[in-house]
């Protein structure tokens, strides 16, 4: 298999972010990727290619204009303003209640604007790994156009809590959408994208809430109890066009291990099927894995095996996107183990 990967992408490293109130090192860091590579190398069925480079436009297909503008200028209004010394990042947010919503001009109040939460900081650098990991997503799929059964992009930052205009959650832009969307553009006429990471990807689901031609199916741990806490609730289906094509099944923080995610990602291959889609994304977040430091399920390396191998089955073009996964001891063996279960899926 294939894996799309870039050296630029090291070039994120957010030093803090605040977990149960405590200033703590960035958990979303360069080594993640570090520990796959080294899997994937001591594995190896996989080939690791560098990426091509679109430029921003891809990114406008689902993201606005002025949300990219401001990820690219964002570095450099904070520099001017703070000096080089601490991370850009907000901590003044526009409630959906009570606030206006205009644009603020100051780099803090801009921040804000464009953030769900805290744990998306700026560094000097992001704006280049952004960029490439996002580039790792479109070579991946013009890739899967070019006839590849399957290619892994080896994205990080991760992408998908990024909405048309929002930050948040370690995520800028949505590397996996633009995938499921560069798919479509290139002749794919329907396209799934199913989010196994352990949290909802509430931003793929907003950019494709109202379409029907790309069917979003997330596995999460329920937002009532987890992030993103507002968003990722069964009752979301879709709407206008879109109703119908949009599938969330949030499972018990805690308790959930194989004999419960086992039927939930039954139903959300069934639901796939039934779609008939002619491409399959996979928000591939690994952090549904029994250790990992911040989140609740309790999967391990066989069920990994399983859920590629079940992937397999469906036969479909499959591009597979790097999202979440902490656990970086073991990360990189989880991961592999997917990707060696799919490809080894009995046909
Ligand atoms: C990004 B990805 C929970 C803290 C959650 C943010 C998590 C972002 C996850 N106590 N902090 O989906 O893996
Ligand atoms: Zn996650």
């Amino acid at each position: 298999m294939k894996v799309i990967y870039s050296e630029k992408q090291r070039l994120h490293r957010v030093k803090y972010e605040f977990l149960s109130g405590e200033p703590t090192a960035c958990f979303e860091k360069p080594e993640r990727a570090d520990m796959v590579l080294n899997a994937i190398d001591q594995h190896g069925g996989f080939s690791v290619i560098a990426p091509n480079s679109y430029g921003t436009e891809p990114m406008q297909w689902v993201h606005t204009a002025d949300y990219v503008e401001f990820l690219q200028s964002a570095w450099s209004e904070w520099e001017a303003r703070f000096g080089s010394e601490h991370d850009a990042s907000p901590y003044c947010f526009i409630s959906p209640r009570h606030l206006r919503h205009r644009i603020p001009k100051d780099i803090e109040g801009k921040l804000g604007y464009y953030s769900f939460d805290m744990t998306a900081a700026i560094t000097k650098t992001s704006w280049e790994a952004i960029q490439s990991a996002t580039d790792c997503a479109l070579t991946a799929a013009d890739l899967i156009m070019q006839g590849e059964q399957a290619v892994f992009a080896l994205c990080r930052p991760p992408g998908h809590h990024a909405a048309p205009d929002l930050m948040g959650g370690y995520c800028y832009i949505n590397n996996a959408a633009i995938a499921a969307e560069s798919l479509r553009r290139q002749g794919k006429g329907k396209v799934a994208i199913l989010d196994v990471d352990y949290h909802h990807g509430n931003g793929t689901q907003s950019i494709f809430y109202e379409r029907d031609d790309v069917l979003f199916v997330s596995i999460h741990g329920d937002p009532d109890y987890d992030y993103p806490h507002y968003i990722g609730f069964a009752d979301e289906v879709g709407e206008g066009a879109g109703e119908g094509y949009n599938l969330n099944l949030p499972l018990p923080q805690g308790k959930t291990d194989w004999t419960l995610y086992g039927p939930a990602l039954q139903t959300a291959l069934e639901k796939i099927q039934q779609f008939g889609a002619d491409a399959l994304v996979i928000s591939l977040g690994m952090d549904t894995y029994e250790h990992d430091p911040i989140s609740y399920f309790k999967l391990n390396r066989d069920n990994y095996a399983e859920i590629g191998r079940q992937l397999g089955q469906l036969q479909l073009p499959t591009l597979f996107v790097f999202e979440g996964g902490y656990a970086v001891d073991d990360l990189g063996h989880n991961t592999v183990a997917v990707l060696d279960g799919y490809m080894n899926s009995p046909a």
